[in-house]
């Protein structure tokens, strides 16, 4: 059956139109169409935010999992040692991954799940109407709270790349252009795959200084690294250093589990 674009289509979205994250949707649904995953090989996972809504806005075809807020990573961990030959793509947000899913976040490069891994980055928590997430930027207010920002913010593709990720890209929602053949190359990418998106939040973020915005970007987008920052294959990926079988956990039978009687009187002698 050919696949046309309507296929990696999802439900209508329901964020503040001009949302960032409705931008990256369309650029993931591009980039999966030009790369020609088939979305009934694809599982959709995501935590709690209005970035991880994204995951229902695409490939309606595909698996998902909604998990709870900031434990995103350790749910796709799961699914994809349930079942190694899936694609997984995994949406979240910077409050998702920079807060609360910080040590899932870690623990998921550590381990080289081979998986997609978006942040949208907008410096808000936008779903809980605008407060400073861990990656705003210092001494800057937004349009929600009534001070500046007193912390330094966390930059994810720093923190990726000093957890050992070894595919690390930043985009920006307004630039398909540079984001869809960074999320193809991620695609095929066999461990760990983060994209940091600057998503910005046009309902919160303060439009004038913050580095997550439109404007921001308009005028330094040659100032910001994006692209794919870093790229090397050299680890295993935790499909291997696991062993995992070829077949998904719910096809194995009772031979492929079971031990040869052989194998188990060599294993009992050890006891005896
Ligand atoms: C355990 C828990 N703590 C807090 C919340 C409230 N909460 C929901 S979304 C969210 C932040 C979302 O921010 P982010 O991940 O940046 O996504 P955005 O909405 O900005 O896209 C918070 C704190 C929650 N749902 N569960
Ligand atoms: S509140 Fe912000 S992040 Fe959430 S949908 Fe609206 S613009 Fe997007
Ligand atoms: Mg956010």
């Amino acid at each position: 059956m050919t696949l046309t674009l309507k296929d990696y289509q999802g439900l209508p979205s329901t964020l503040c139109t001009g949302c960032g994250h409705d931008s990256v949707t369309q650029h993931i649904i591009q980039a999966f169409f030009e790369a020609g995953v088939d979305p009934s090989t694809v599982a959709k996972m995501s935590g709690i935010g209005c970035s991880s809504k994204t995951a229902a806005y695409f490939m309606s075809g595909a698996h998902g999992f909604n998990s709870i807020h900031g434990r995103m990573a350790a749910v796709a961990t799961g699914a994809k040692i349930a079942n190694r030959a899936l694609c997984v793509v995994g949406i979240s947000g910077d409050g998702d991954t920079a807060s609360i899913g910080i040590g899932g976040f870690i623990h998921l490069i550590r381990r080289n799940v081979p998986m997609i891994y978006i942040v949208e980055n907008n410096g808000v928590y936008g779903l809980t109407k605008g407060q400073f997430s861990a990656t705003a930027d210092i001494e800057v207010p937004n349009k929600k709270m009534d001070k500046h920002n007193e912390f330094a913010s966390i930059d994810i593709c720093k923190l990726a790349i000093d957890s050992g990720c070894e595919f690390v890209a930043r985009g920006f929602s307004g630039d398909g252009k540079q984001l869809v053949p960074i999320i193809k190359a991620a695609i095929a990418h066999p461990g760990t795959a983060v994209i940091d998106v600057i998503s910005p939040c046009i309902a919160y973020a303060n439009h004038e200084g913050s580095t997550k915005s439109y404007s921001y970007m308009k005028a330094h987008k040659l100032d910001i690294p994006t692209g794919i920052l870093h790229h090397e294959s050299k680890k295993p990926s935790l499909a291997d250093t696991l062993h995992l079988a070829e077949k998904p956990l719910r096809d194995l039978t009772r031979e492929d589990i079971a031990p040869s009687s052989a194998e188990f009187s060599n294993w009992v002698s050890r006891f005896r």
